[in-house]
């Protein structure tokens, strides 16, 4: 009765125009899908998105990815118990038998873990946040949205180095409070930076943000803050940062403001900031190899403010643990197609909310209309998640399906205490 009838995929689009994996599942109770994201600023230690290389799409084709899924996958899946969520990820696992999945592609693996547990909660019918509330042993929480309303580095086509501006609206008692207060300061923003700066200042980034044409580190946070002020909110929001260093990490130094800064620099820099700024929250302050650096930030500013690790750990447990080990970090973002099925991405929040780590749910700059990451942050109880500005169809699909879990579920909201470092 819950056995896997069929499974098969094909290629779609993702928000940038780029092929990615869609994968349905056939049960004898309905049909079940789900797609991969991908990625711009990605780690290296990421695993693997199967493409096709060649010319067609500039090599982004996925039809080897669609391929494996019909011909291989689908033949170890088939028959099996939809709510065996850990036994059906672990032969996709096998089945690849690689370190980072390079043979099928972690594309191909995603695509079917994430449309089984959709399956499985069907199933059981749940709700797939309460689904996986049980496969996590976590209670359902509400979490704040942060909302990456200025874009910069490799998502934008402007000056700025830091790739993400967010507000994160922590001081409300429910998540349809808190973002529709983002909603507001996005529209404030966009009539600020339109006045300020002209029209083509409001052109938006790959996540939704706008991409104005600023330079200097500090001038978004300062035209957020104004926007928030504005329309009121200036008790009730703070600011999150994702820096993205790895990406102007060159020769041992980080090139921002066209100024080569070392690790004491760049240090000084974030000491300043927090000294001006209510800033909550800073993803990857260094470059992902950069240890060292990880480790005087933490000792230096960890007991003030959340030190996301992204590109550092790549929601892979192994690093996960390393870094906690290393004490390289406070929080873990989660990515589940960077390490490619469901089960090892909740072992890897699990690990870190064991460790005391927080733990942040996110979206990536090429997403699908696909929800699953809005049930993922409610179902583990980790109390934040980053999908882009409250533009573009992609981002608000996430954030919607939040006010529809909502209502439906009760769930208390995280608010202010999400966000500090335990
Ligand atoms: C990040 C993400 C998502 P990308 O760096 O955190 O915001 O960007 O998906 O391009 O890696
Ligand atoms: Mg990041």
């Amino acid at each position: 009765m819950y056995e896997i009838k069929a499974v098969g995929a094909r290629q779609i689009f993702d928000s940038r125009g780029n092929p990615t994996v869609e994968c349905v599942i056939k049960t004898g109770f309905g049909r079940f899908k789900a797609s991969v994201p991908s990625g711009a600023s990605t780690g290296t230690r990421e695993a693997v998105e199967l493409r096709d290389g060649g010319k067609e799409f500039n090599g982004l084709g996925v039809s080897r990815a669609v391929q494996n899924v019909n011909e291989i996958l689908s033949v170890v899946v088939k028959g099996r118990d939809c709510r065996r969520q850990k036994e059906i990820d672990s032969l996709l696992v096998k089945e690849d038998g690689t370190p980072n999945k390079s043979k099928l592609g972690a594309n191909a693996l995603l695509s079917v873990s994430l449309a089984a547990a959709k399956a499985g909660a069907a199933a059981e019918n749940m709700e797939l946040y309460d689904y996986i509330s049980e496969l996590s042993s976590r209670n359902p929480l509400m979490p704040v949205p942060a909302l990456n309303i200025i874009n910069g580095g490799k998502h934008a086509g402007n000056s700025l180095d830091f790739q993400e501006y967010q507000v994160l609206p922590v001081g409300f008692k429910s998540f349809k409070e808190a973002f529709s207060a983002g909603v507001e300061v996005f529209h404030q923003l966009k009539k600020n930076l339109e006045k300020n700066y002209g029209r083509s200042a409001i052109n938006v980034g790959d996540e939704g943000g706008f991409a104005p044409q600023l330079r200097k580190v500090e001038e978004p946070i300062d035209e957020i803050l104004k926007a928030v002020e504005s329309v009121g909110y200036a008790k009730e929001m703070v600011i999150g940062l994702d820096v993205a260093a790895s990406s102007f990490f060159m020769g041992g130094k980080y090139l921002i403001e066209k100024k080569s800064l070392g690790i004491v620099s760049m240090l000084e820099e974030y000491e300043t900031l927090l000294k001006y700024y209510p800033i909550a929250s800073i993803e990857d302050p260094f470059a992902e190899s950069d240890y060292h650096a990880w480790e005087e930030i933490v000792k230096k500013l960890g007991k003030r403010v959340q030190i996301l690790a992204d590109d550092l750990t790549v929601s892979q447990e192994a690093l996960v643990a390393e870094a906690i080990r290393r004490n390289r970090a406070n929080a873990l973002l989660l990515k589940v197609n960077q390490v490619g099925t469901l089960t090892e991405a909740l072992e890897s929040a699990a690990l870190a909310h064991n460790s005391n780590w927080n733990v942040q749910v996110s979206h990536r700059s090429g997403e699908t209309n696909g929800t699953f990451i809005a049930d993922l942050a409610v179902g583990i109880g980790c109390g934040q998640i980053k999908s882009g500005a409250p533009c573009r169809g992609e981002r608000l699909a996430k954030y919607n399906r939040l006010l529809e879990i909502e209502e439906s579920s009760g769930a208390l909201f995280a608010g202010r205490k999400a966000f500090k470092p335990k």
